[in-house]
């Protein structure tokens, strides 16, 4: 647990003004409840389990392998088949020991040529070392990133499914991001290489999503999120909406008033470009990750249907809402 840094005190500091923002717009939500009625914005918390299951059973998705390529065609097959226009990037990104990965993006688009967009992204390669297992001798074993990749995207999957159901009123993206994981714990830099890649060269010629919501490790057991530090201070308004409908969704012993850890996580390549996008990630009591992360025991009997649904309705709401 060496890559996220302790800023216990600023990040207080940011929770109070957060609670203080959310009193505000529950108030307002509930004067407004009174009148029209709250959307309830479909989502299968089965659907998106089935959808990480179908990720999973292709073996680890890390790149340069067989898996990952037959996994991106097939991701890009159910955008595909879920109505939205697919932009692939495929580029060769070097990682921190040499590895040249040939990388993938793959980006669905509903209402193109909206100006008002949301984006909405989760990374779908895994790691190539369970480096955090308690046997040293799984360390150079790749993970199943169930939690860690699938989840996010088996969320995502299942909006794009949603969206072929009833199509939204504005832009909406859904991004499959590459070369996330293949990190060094000791280099800041090493990771989000497809993110990096996708905001420095965007495969969309003048790409600018309004906003953006990054899903990581979103199906664990009984997981809680927490408000991540670099989503609070970059992308406030849209952090504190989202803890909103959580909270008015009943979700709230799930999604705590209370900040979370800074993680280096796809974000923070948008907000560096200015571009306001918050990241939901798993981040428990005890102050970190799953206990699954980065070992062997990433895998299905860590994945929680009931977790996938909670952070799908919250996304799913906040889309139909303003979308
Ligand atoms: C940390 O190692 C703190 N990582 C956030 C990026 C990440 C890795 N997400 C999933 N795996
Ligand atoms: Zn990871």
């Amino acid at each position: 647990m060496r890559r996220y840094i302790p800023v216990i005190g600023i990040a207080m500091l940011l929770g109070a003004c957060g609670a203080k923002g959310n009193a505000g717009t529950s108030a307002d939500s509930a004067a407004a409840a009174a009148e029209i009625p709250a959307v309830v914005a479909g989502f299968s918390a089965d659907s998106a389990y089935r959808y990480v299951a179908e990720q999973v059973a292709f073996g680890p998705r890390v790149p340069n392998s067989e898996a990952h390529r037959r996994a991106g065609d097939w991701l890009a097959s159910r955008l595909e088949a879920y109505g939205a226009e697919v932009v692939n990037q495929r580029v060769t990104l070097r990682a921190f020991d040499g590895t040249q990965l040939q990388s993938r993006n793959i980006l669905g688009r509903y209402n193109p040529e909206a100006s008002e967009r949301l984006l909405l992204l989760a990374h779908w390669d895994c790691r190539p070392w369970a480096d955090q297992d308690a046997d040293p001798a799984r360390h150079s074993q790749p993970v199943d990133g169930a939690n860690d990749g699938a989840s996010g995207v088996g969320v995502l999957l299942e909006i794009a499914r949603q969206l072929s159901l009833q199509a939204p009123s504005k832009g909406v993206d859904i991004l499959f991001l590459d070369a996330e994981d293949w990190g060094d714990e000791g280099d800041e830099d090493s990771w989000a290489l497809g993110a990096r890649e996708f905001v420095e060269n965007p495969p969309v010629a003048n790409y600018a999503p309004s906003e953006g919501i990054l899903l990581d490790m979103v199906g664990g057991e009984n997981a809680r999120f927490r408000r991540e530090y670099f989503s609070q201070r970059g992308a406030p308004a849209l952090n504190n909406a989202i803890w909103s409908i959580a909270a008015e969704l009943g979700y709230s012993d799930r999604f705590p008033d209370l900040p979370g850890g800074a993680i280096t996580d796809d974000h923070v390549q948008f907000l560096q470009a200015g571009i306001p996008v918050v990241d939901i990630i798993e981040f428990g009591d005890g102050g970190g990750f799953n206990s699954r992360w980065h070992t062997s025991a990433d895998n299905m009997e860590g994945i929680s249907a009931e977790t996938l649904g909670i952070v799908g309705s919250t996304v799913m709401t906040y889309l139909r809402r303003n979308y």
